[in-house]
């Protein structure tokens, strides 16, 4: 590891005397002294994010098992003042929730970002922990992403930024694909993990061709004829997050990686059908497989 802290693309942040991460709750009230956060915070080398408070809590207990911390049963919600985010420290991980898509997510990955440069985090990692739908694979598949495509099936991240439509590349990390594929994944176990590119679009009905949202002006045929193309280009899954979020941190050097559940096979229909209880247990394979990862980074 090369041991440096994440290098902001903000100059303005420099000459800003406090900066206040509104949506955490966290205030860094000296930002030429830090050490208030850097004491916190500064032990972090993974930065975890999952869409529900629930989960990401679920995994911080989760993580604090298998890390072999002191009992962590009841964590404590850091941002629960915001009334926005949770988020749950333990040892060196951060559980944080980002809510559903890239607007809520890119929130809170701004501020999350700033919070591990301004606690001089060497190198975190940050990882995403969801659910998705699947292409072609059966529910209960653990996907890592390779590429991220967006809704116009692009690899890479458009937003509108001074009303000018701004285009990033939108890349994991290929170290932490490699890695997650090499120490998150055994053989015993009883669900396929496979690596493969992920479509994030900005809409859960009509941006993923799905035919039961409130409005759909296309046929079963052409969303058929869409899915089968997204499949074409080696993408595996479908979810909300990717493509901002593997623009976002590549823009600023942080490695990343994301790893979600299938729940569906778009291939087979737009309704998910899986109990509850099911979805349960499939979310918690994403855990077993990063928290293998995770424990095997730590030991470095
Ligand atoms: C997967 O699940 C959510 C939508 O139900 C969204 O966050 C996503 O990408």
């Amino acid at each position: 590891m090369s041991n440096s802290v994440p290098e902001l693309l903000n100059p303005n942040l420099k000459a800003m005397p406090s900066d206040y991460l509104y949506h955490l709750d966290i205030n860094v009230a000296n930002t030429n002294d830090t050490s208030d956060i850097q004491q916190r915070f500064g032990d972090v080398k993974v930065v975890c994010m999952g869409g529900t408070g629930s989960r990401m809590r679920a995994l911080a207990v989760y993580l604090s098992e298998v890390l072999g911390l002191p009992d962590s049963s009841d964590p404590e919600d850091l941002c629960a003042r915001g009334h926005r985010y949770a988020m749950y420290k333990v040892g060196p991980v951060l559980c944080c929730s980002h809510g559903v898509g890239s607007s809520t997510f890119s929130v809170v990955l701004h501020e999350l970002l700033k919070l591990v440069k301004y606690a001089g985090c060497q190198d975190p990692i940050f990882l995403r922990i969801g659910t998705c739908g699947g292409l072609g694979v059966p529910p209960g598949t653990v996907v890592v992403t390779k590429d991220a495509f967006n809704g116009l099936l692009r690899n890479e991240h458009e937003i509108a930024i001074l009303g000018q439509r701004v285009v990033r590349p939108a890349k994991f990390s290929e170290e932490v694909i490699k890695d997650i594929m090499a120490y998150g994944v055994e053989a015993k176990d009883s669900f396929q993990t496979v690596s493969g590119n992920t479509m994030g679009t900005d809409c859960f009905y009509e941006g993923q061709g799905r035919t039961d949202g409130a409005i759909c002006e296309y046929s079963d045929e052409d969303k058929m004829t869409f899915l089968k193309k997204c499949h074409s280009l080696g993408i595996l899954n479908i979810e909300m997050e990717a493509s901002m979020f593997a623009s976002v941190t590549q823009k600023v050097g942080v490695k990343a990686g994301d790893v979600c559940v299938t729940i569906i096979n778009r291939l087979n229909g737009d309704q998910v059908t899986i109990t509850m209880d099911q979805k349960h247990e499939f979310e918690k394979r994403p855990f077993l497989v990063v928290g293998r990862y995770i424990k095997k980074l730590l030991l470095h």
